[in-house]
């Protein structure tokens, strides 16, 4: 095999080069999209000045389209599915995953019939275990009598997501217990030029391109793996890089190598959102679908091993973005980031199947709605199949509730056609009539940051601006429930706190109808 003919692209020329070979051009790290999409800070900063660095902030267009989703869905499946563990020990007999009766149209209906726009795949969990038919491991379905030896689940999977409209994550572990069994996960090598994709024996493939990228032993295995599931199965949308260990032991440390990781996703999927030990997505820091109140998608960072976009302040810290977050995070923070949280949790107790689990009611799931989309998240929310390769019924059922149930609690927006009338930080409707109003919707531009810090809502009552609710931050999307419907012709929204111009592209006024 000779490959030394071949065009070869390191990280830092990746741009150029892929443009000559007709793939399109994209930028390798993200803030070249978009220079405002962090912004350095100093231990010299004011409070006014990272508040004014904050304002300056912008998201990526590849943020934007990702916080539009609203409801993703998450498909835990593997061998964990059929040995009943959440953390697998990478030594499973490949012959446990058998999924006889693997239906992914019928997951791709029911997240489809439940309102979600994105779904991401276990490719690889923490075991190792790999549901396409890899060339670099031999812990996969290629080595499962499944279809004797010829199932995929992810092609399937991805190709039933596109038919139904929704589009196509991967969830692929850091950590792998198969590859640290076989001595290659955290083998203390060397950081080194690897050639991107290494052929194998046999290989048919041939690359108009080869990158060259820096990376240990085990670096280079998910090098390849992202090549394999970045190249051979369409538009990828997510790349989800978990941050757990799984049941390594903590001692074994394997550095990862983040930074040609990105590179590489960057070039090959240049609209796919890295999450959430990643740059363009935040784990919103509980993995019960709940964000803050006050949701800041501006959040100081620090940049951890190498170029990992982590937390300033603790992962879970009950205020991640507000003024006083931004001063307490300045002996740690090296940038502020647009860095927009995602809410993750699972229908049932588990990340995987387990027979004797049931899904959350709809009103848990209504609740966990109005508490991540609601507060300027994305809600991420797993559904796992059955050892059947389905969605099991129950969870199908109440999938469809779930959205016939937000459809009930904001059905129309009553200020759709009303007379609006707005003024710098306040926005008034006539609704022409009085009208019953029990919930509100606000949303900012995010185009031009995430600016408003508090405001209120008021109604035109027995002749007066009456407060019916007020509340922090807004960003994407806040969803405000009314304790009690107040019946009003004109309302209004005002601005009563902010960090730059404010831009409000949604005041919607709804009455439940649950
Ligand atoms: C965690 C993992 O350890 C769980 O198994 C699950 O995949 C969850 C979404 O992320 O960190």
């Amino acid at each position: 095999m000779t490959v030394s003919r071949r065009l070869f692209v390191s990280a830092a020329t990746a741009v150029t080069a892929l443009a000559v070979t007709g793939i399109p051009a994209v930028a390798a790290p993200t803030e070249a999209d978009d220079p405002r999409y962090r912004i350095p800070v100093s231990p010299d900063d004011t409070e006014a000045d990272l508040v004014r660095k904050a304002s300056q902030v912008r998201p990526t267009a590849r943020q934007i389209a990702w916080q539009q989703l609203e409801r993703t869905a998450f498909l835990h499946f593997g061998v964990n599915t059929f040995t009943g563990l959440e953390w697998g020990t990478g030594d499973e007999d490949p012959d446990v995953f058998q999924p006889t009766g693997l239906d992914t149209d019928q997951w791709a209906g029911a997240l489809r019939d439940g309102g979600f726009k994105l779904a991401i795949l276990t490719v690889k969990h923490h075991d190792g275990f790999v549901l396409h038919p890899s060339r670099y491991t031999d812990h996969s379905v290629a080595s499962s009598s499944w279809r004797d030896g010829h199932g995929d689940v992810l092609r399937p999977f991805a190709d039933s997501l596109r038919r139904y409209g929704l589009k196509v994550g991967v969830y692929i572990s850091p950590a792998d217990e198969n590859q640290y069994l076989h001595g290659v996960y955290a083998n203390g090598s060397a950081r080194t030029e690897r050639t991107i994709p290494t052929l194998v024996e046999g290989d048919d493939r041939s690359p108009d391109c080869y990158f060259t990228l820096e990376a240990t032993d085990y670096g280079a295995h998910m090098l390849n793996h992202l090549y394999e599931v970045l190249t051979e199965y369409g538009p990828i949308d997510e790349v989800w890089f978990d941050g757990a260990q799984g049941r390594i032991p903590p001692d074994k440390v394997e550095k990862y190598d983040w930074d040609s990781w990105y590179a590489l996703v960057r070039s090959l999927a240049p609209d796919a959102a890295i999450a959430v030990s990643g740059p363009d997505v935040r784990w919103v820091g509980n993995e019960g679908g709940l964000a803050r109140e006050d949701e800041w998608s501006v959040v100081p960072v620090q940049e951890k091993d190498y170029g990992r976009t982590d937390y300033a302040l603790a992962y879970d810290a009950p205020d991640m973005g507000s003024r006083d977050a931004l001063v307490a995070a300045l002996p740690t923070a090296d940038y502020v980031q647009w860095w927009p949280a995602e809410c993750d949790v699972s229908i049932r107790d588990g990340w995987f199947y387990h027979a004797d689990q049931q899904p959350k009611t709809v009103e848990q799931l209504t609740d966990i709605y109005f508490r991540s989309v609601g507060r300027n998240s994305v809600l991420l929310l797993n559904i796992p199949p059955d050892t059947d390769g389905l969605l099991p019924a129950a969870d199908v059922v109440r999938l469809r509730e779930f959205r016939e149930r937000v459809d009930r609690e904001l059905p129309e927006d009553l200020a759709r056609g009303a007379r609006v009338t707005s003024a710098p930080g306040r926005v008034t409707v006539d609704l022409g009539r009085e009208r019953e109003v029990d919930r509100v919707r606000l949303a900012e531009d995010i185009r031009h940051g995430q600016q408003v810090e508090s405001f209120v809502v008021e109604a035109h009552l027995d002749g007066a601006w009456t407060e019916v609710t007020r509340a922090g931050a807004v960003g994407a999307s806040r969803i405000l429930l009314l304790p009690a419907p107040v019946r009003a012709r004109r309302w209004r929204l005002r601005v009563t706190g902010a960090r730059s111009a404010v831009r409000i592209t949604e005041f919607g006024l709804y009455r439940s109808r649950v």
